[in-house]
């Protein structure tokens, strides 16, 4: 298998497949492809790389599935649906719900405050809009945490689909200081801490420093 992905510092929907991709288990190569650059260009206008012309984008021998959501749901049908989503029937339409909500929504949260795992801004201001989204975020980690989360530090327990469609989100709280309280500011430690965000981290402060992207930076001041 292979996955098509953006700059690790930047791309949240490529974190969430990627995480996708190591929790089947299986090995994988990885292209990353340096967005806002000719190369970029020239590569997302090529179908038979990324035939919705963005990440991520999974190869399965020649099988090609995009939107995050639709990338653990081929691998959960593949790999099996008990490693991405709760046994329990409650458990996993919650599940499900949260992980389509994040996939449709957030989007105030997700304009005002771009995934950047290598930055940090103690200063940062939320407009009223991206508020909400963010208190609606703390209250649905807060619900999954004390009606499912019995049997490990994530949202259901163990780590699940609905952890990958959050991690990015986790990421953005810490990158721009937000401060959440009780289960939900557990959670954000637990999934912060994962050896795969680190991983992931850890291989974004190694990318080219010609792959910064000033316009995500000056967006960003706007909110200092
Ligand atoms: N809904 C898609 C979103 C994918 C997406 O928007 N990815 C961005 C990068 S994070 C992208 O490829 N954008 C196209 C571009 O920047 O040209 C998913 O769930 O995978």
């Amino acid at each position: 298998m292979r996955i098509i992905l953006g700059n690790k510092r930047y791309s949240s929907w490529s974190l969430r497949g990627w995480l996708a991709m190591k929790q089947s288990g299986q090995d994988f190569e990885e292209l990353v492809i340096p967005m806002d650059t000719p190369e970029w260009a020239e590569k997302k206008a090529d179908p038979a790389l990324m035939p919705s012309s963005r990440v991520p984008t999974v190869w399965d021998g020649d099988i090609a599935v995009w939107e995050s959501l639709a990338i653990i749901d081929w691998l959960s049908d593949r790999y099996g649906q008990t490693a991405y989503w709760p046994v329990d029937g409650a458990a996993r339409a919650f599940a499900r719900s949260i992980a389509a909500e994040m996939h449709a929504g957030f989007t105030a949260l997700r304009r005002q405050c771009p995934m950047d795992v290598c930055s940090s801004y103690r200063t940062f201001r939320l407009e009223e809009d991206a508020r909400r989204d963010a208190e609606r975020i703390e209250q649905l980690w807060t619900k999954a945490r004390e009606d499912y989360g019995d049997g490990g530090p994530y949202l259901f327990g163990a780590f699940g689909a609905a952890d990958m469609m959050y991690a990015p989100v986790a990421m953005r709280f810490r990158t721009y200081g937000i401060d959440l309280t009780g289960a939900a500011a557990t959670y954000q430690t637990a999934i912060c801490a994962h050896p795969w965000i680190t991983e992931w981290c850890d291989a974004a402060a190694e990318e080219p420093e010609s792959w910064t992207i000033e316009h995500y930076e000056d967006h960003v001041r706007a909110y200092l």
